[in-house]
C-alpha cells in the first residue's frame, strides 16, 4: 500500500509513524485509518521492529479527531461502518504485540484522544491538549473513547471530560493519569525515542508477553488473571532470552537478547 497520509521511518528498531494531514490538523479520514491498519499489520510481523511511536505532523496537532468534513454527510450505515473501522484500527494498535507509544505534539481531540488511548503509553508535549468534544457535534465518542478513557482515568473523570466536551492541558492530563509524562515540545520525540530504546534493550519476548498479560488480564477477574500471568511467566522459561538474561545477570554483563 502506498501511504498518502502517513510518514514512516524506522530507526534503531523503532518505527515512527507520523500522521501527515497538517492542513486538517491530522484528522482521521477513512484513508488514514486504512493506512494505519495496514502499517500496523506490517509492524506486527517485522522482527526488526521492537517499538512503535505514533505522532502527528506539524506544530499544532497530534490528531484533532475524526475528519468532521468527511463525517458530516454520512448515512446511518456509513457512520456505523466508519465507527467500526475506527474500532478495528484502535483494537489493532492495542493488540499489536509490540509496545506502542503516542508522542502527543498538540491537540489530541475526539478520535485523536481515542487513538492515543489505543496506544500503550502516552508522552505529551507541554502544548498538548486533550478532549472528547464529540457532544459539541451532536455525537458520542465513536472510536472507543467511552470505554478506554473510563478504564484509564476512572468513571467520574471520564464522564466529566465526555459530558463537558472541554479540553484539558498536558499538566492536567498527567495529573489524572491520561499522560504518562509531560515534556517540553522540542524534546518530545527525543524523550519518546529514548523511552523506546530503553524498552528495546529489554528481552523483546518478555516485553511482548507483559503487554499480553496486562491487556488480556484486565478482561479477567484477579484470580484468573494471576493464573494467566503464571502461564505466561512459565512460557518465558521456554525462551533463549530468559536463559541469556539470567546468565548475563549472574556473569555481571549486559544481556544480548535475540528475541528467541
Ligand atoms: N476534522 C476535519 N478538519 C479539521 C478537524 C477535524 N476534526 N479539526 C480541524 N480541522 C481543520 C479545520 O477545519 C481547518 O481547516 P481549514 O478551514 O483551514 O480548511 C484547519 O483544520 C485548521 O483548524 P482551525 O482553523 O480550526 O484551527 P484552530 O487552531 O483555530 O483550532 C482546533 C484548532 C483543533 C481547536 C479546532 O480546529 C477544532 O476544534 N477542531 C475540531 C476538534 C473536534 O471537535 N474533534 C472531534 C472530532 S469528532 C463516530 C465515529 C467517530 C467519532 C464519532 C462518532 N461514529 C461514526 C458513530 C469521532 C468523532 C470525532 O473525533
Amino acid at each position: 500500500m502506498t501511504y498518502e497520509n502517513l510518514l514512516l521511518e524506522i530507526e534503531n528498531g523503532t518505527a515512527i509513524v507520523t500522521i501527515n494531514r497538517p492542513k486538517a490538523m491530522n484528522a482521521l479520514n477513512e484513508r488514514t485509518l486504512l493506512e494505519l491498519q495496514n502499517a500496523f499489520s506490517g509492524f506486527a510481523e517485522d522482527d526488526a521492529i521492537q517499538v512503535i511511536i505514533i505522532t502527528g505532523s506539524g506544530e499544532k496537532a497530534f490528531v484533532a479527531g475524526a475528519d468532521i468534513a468527511a463525517m458530516q454527510s454520512l448515512t446511518v450505515l456509513e457512520a456505523r461502518q466508519f465507527a467500526k473501522l475506527g474500532h478495528q484500527v484502535m483494537r489493532h494498535i492495542e493488540a499489536c504485540p509490540k509496545p506502542v507509544i503516542a508522542a502527543i505534539n498538540g491537540f489530541a481531540l475526539g478520535g485523536g484522544c481515542e487513538l492515543a488511548l489505543g496506544c500503550d503509553i502516552r508522552v505529551a508535549a507541554e502544548n498538548a491538549r486533550f478532549g472528547q468534544p464529540e457532544v459539541n457535534l451532536g455525537v458520542i465518542p465513536g472510536f472507543g473513547g467511552t470505554q478506554r478513557l473510563t478504564r484509564l482515568i476512572g468513571k467520574g473523570r471520564a464522564m466529566e471530560l465526555i459530558f463537558s466536551g472541554s479540553m484539558i492541558d498536558a499538566a492536567e492530563a498527567y495529573r489524572i493519569g491520561l499522560a504518562n509524562k509531560v515534556v517540553p515540545h522540542d524534546q518530545l520525540l527525543a524523550v519518546t525515542k529514548k523511552m523506546a530504546s530503553t524498552i528495546s534493550n529489554n528481552g523483546p519476548l518478555a516485553v511482548r508477553l507483559s503487554k499480553e498479560a496486562i491487556h488480556n488480564g484486565l478482561e479477567l477477574d484477579l484470580e484468573r488473571a494471576n493464573q494467566y500471568e503464571a502461564e505466561l511467566f512459565g512460557l518465558c522459561f521456554a525462551t533463549a532470552d530468559q536463559k541469556e538474561g539470567m546468565q548475563a545477570f549472574l556473569e555481571k554483563r549486559q544481556a544480548e537478547f535475540t528475541g528467541k
